[in-house]
């Protein structure tokens, strides 16, 4: 009998690197299994085996392992959604999608995170905010925690969302006496307001009518240019 617990003992922890295999918590690990798997859709568990979510990989940009959890690059997905889409949520993760916050949750909670933004205009010009500390609190507020900006062009749109619940049309959780999400037209971490609207109206680059309510990174293109493609991503500090 004894020797089928020390059996066991041996056993434990093959079975928890296999289980690492079968269901990879993050695009990381999908690396760490084959570091020259391409960039692509995968499939992920957050927060063990019943939580499957497929996800985009960017396993390219800043040496890869990015577990993408916003994207926009076509205007094909409604982002003016509510609080319960933007918790659990939607779109499609070979195009446009929004991972939910329930996700960005379990993928920083355990471990220390970096995020990468990057994006790009009309004209094909391309250029990244990064940020060494990331993450996103637990219950309904979801606060935002980043900090350590490494400028790759952009300029630093996101400091001012620090420490900011998350706010839909439907739950206003900003510092301003409106509601951000229907005054912007997105959803986000609004202070009061907002430098970055990455959920906002996808529209052609520059539009003045009915100002900021586009896909806006302010200290790159200003308040009134709607970028091409945006998309945030996290992975663990190494
Ligand atoms: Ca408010």
């Amino acid at each position: 009998m004894k020797l089928v617990y020390v059996f066991l003992l041996l056993l434990a922890p093959l079975l928890a690197s296999c289980q690492q295999l079968l269901r990879p918590i993050d695009c990381n690990a999908i690396y760490q299994q084959n570091k020259s798997k391409p960039s692509g859709v995968y499939t992920i568990y957050p927060n063990g085996k019943w939580s499957a979510v497929k996800v985009y990989c960017d396993m390219a940009s800043e040496k890869g392992r990015w577990t993408v959890f916003q994207r926009r690059m076509d205007g094909k997905v409604n982002f003016y959604r509510g609080w319960k889409e933007y918790k659990t949520g939607f779109g499609n993760p070979a195009g446009e999608y929004w991972l939910g916050l329930d996700n960005i949750y379990y993928l920083t909670k355990n471990k220390k995170s970096e995020l990468l933004v990057d994006m790009e205009d009309f004209q094909g010009k391309k250029v990244f905010a990064r940020y060494s500390s990331f993450s996103v609190g637990a219950g309904d507020g979801f606060v935002l925690s980043v900090s350590g900006f490494i400028n790759g062009g952009a300029g630093d749109s996101l400091t001012y969302h620090n420490g900011q619940k998350f706010t839909t049309f439907d739950r206003d959780q900003d510092k301003w006496p409106w509601n951000c999400a229907t005054s912007f037209l997105g959803a986000f971490w609004y202070n009061s307001c907002n430098y970055a609207n990455p959920n906002g109206v996808y529209r052609l680059g520059t539009n003045s009518t009915f100002s900021a309510v586009g896909v806006t990174w302010q200290t790159w293109k200003g308040r009134d240019y709607s970028l091409k493609t945006i998309s945030m991503k996290v992975r663990p500090v190494q």
